[in-house]
């Protein structure tokens, strides 16, 4: 259930920023350079999922096995090819909606955070200029445990000093949703009903808060 909300925790790629398609295709890239296809309904299954993780799923897509060295070069590959995309984000790749209703809840005192499994959160929110509209950044730089474990979002609330029973999380992906709901807190849905069936809501976009 949702209840008086005193903290926003949002999820970055695929909430507040269409990232997921460059994530899509970095990894089509790298299905490509091994021998296989990768389809965009195998890149759902990498939402929210931490980089090492993605590769894993991927390469279980694939059939294929890699050592350690292996799968740490490839992660590596991948990650600068979506870094190479990246450096191209423009603002109006920032969702419908987003930078309006965060400016609304701050206006009314509640506080702001990102809670992501990105490690180039730092690296996108400074090339959409919007870092100041958080008072609080933990990313995959910042957690050891990945989601579906609740720490990113937790240590999220720690850092702006409000109980995980106040924040509510905006997030797109089904392991997000449930770090959110282990956390204690709120879980606002972003994306279709029937893929994120364990939130307490589920809207299209932020853009849908504006005008409820
Ligand atoms: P990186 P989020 C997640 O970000 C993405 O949804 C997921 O596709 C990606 O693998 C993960 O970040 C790690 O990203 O490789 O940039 O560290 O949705 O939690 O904001
Ligand atoms: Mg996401």
């Amino acid at each position: 259930m949702i209840r008086e909300m005193q903290a926003a925790i949002f999820d970055l790629d695929g909430v507040i920023v269409d990232t997921a398609k460059y994530h899509y295709l970095a990894w089509k890239r790298l299905a490509y350079a091994l021998g296989f296809d990768f389809t965009e309904r195998d890149n759902e299954r990498l939402k929210g999922v931490s980089r090492q993780h993605s590769l894993e799923i991927l390469l279980e897509i694939g059939q294929q096995s890699l050592n350690e060295e292996e799968k740490q070069t490839y992660a590596a590959m991948k990650n600068d090819w979506y870094v190479e995309y990246i450096q191209q984000l423009h603002t109006n790749e920032i969702l419908p909606g987003v930078t309006d209703y965060i400016e609304k809840i701050r206006n009314r005192g509640v506080k702001t955070a990102i809670g992501s499994a990105s490690k180039n959160t730092p690296l996108i929110l400074e090339r959409l200029g919007i870092r100041k509209m958080f008072d609080s950044v933990v990313d995959g730089n910042k957690v050891s445990k990945a989601k579906p474990d609740p720490e990113v979002f937790l240590r999220a609330a720690a850092e702006i000093k409000v109980i995980p029973q106040a924040c509510v999380v905006f997030e797109d992906a089904e392991a997000g949703i449930e770090a959110a709901l282990r956390a204690g807190m709120g879980a606002v849905g972003i994306g279709r009903p029937a893929s994120l069936i364990e939130a307490d809501a589920v809207i299209e976009g932020i853009w849908q808060l504006l005008i409820l």
